[in-house]
């Protein structure tokens, strides 16, 4: 099936193409921005972007809106993800963490799915902790300060399907899968 991924991360795209061309679906990133609301969760954000959507784009779409929940931090950047990621960057994150001996944070994502104007919601998570300095140059944003539970390799330092078996979007983007189905 032919789905189209609207979001602006390419990153982002990346590894769903990696996740979804293996089980016969072709990915296209879709450059066509759809206003993120300030909400509490991630779910109402993706709600929000497929409505948007559904009057704009034809055939079937997907989109993500992902975060890093950081325990010490109250759960931030958590929702401001990719603010925090564009101002304060891993490096300003590390700094909030300095000291800091609870280090537990998750990955959550919620990837949106909208066929024919109907819409469905996946949702993944990925424990592990916010390592003391960044390590690898794979990936994308805070990559290289999250260490998977139970790896010893940061989402970083990790090749694309290895990532995508543990990770939140992988997990979210499998159930997704999952539901459509072999092609
Ligand atoms: P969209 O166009 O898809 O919205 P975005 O980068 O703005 O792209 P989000 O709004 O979902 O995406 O922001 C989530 C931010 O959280 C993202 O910019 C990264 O900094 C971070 N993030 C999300 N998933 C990540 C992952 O797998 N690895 C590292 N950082 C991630």
């Amino acid at each position: 099936m032919r789905i189209q991924f609207a979001t602006s991360n390419k990153g982002k795209a990346f590894e769903v193409a990696a996740l979804l061309a293996p089980l016969g679906h072709e990915v296209v990133q879709l450059h066509e921005p759809y206003p993120e609301p300030q909400a509490d969760t991630l779910q109402e954000v993706v709600a929000s972007g497929l409505e948007w959507l559904a009057g704009k784009v034809e055939g079937t779409v997907m989109i993500d809106d992902s975060g890093l929940f950081i325990d010490a931090l109250k759960g931030f950047p958590g929702v401001f993800s990719a603010h925090a990621y564009k101002t304060i960057g891993c490096d300003g994150i590390l700094r909030l963490m300095e000291g800091a001996e609870e280090r537990r944070a998750r990955f959550e994502c919620c990837a949106g799915l909208m066929i024919e104007g109907k819409c469905w919601l996946f949702t993944g998570e990925s424990e592990g902790e916010i390592t003391g300095e960044s390590r690898g140059k794979g990936g994308f944003g805070f990559d290289p300060i999250f260490l998977p539970s139970g790896m010893s390799q940061t989402f970083a330092e990790l090749p694309v399907d290895v990532k995508n078996r543990v990770s939140h979007r992988g997990r979210a983007f499998s159930a997704l899968a999952q539901f459509l189905g072999v092609p």
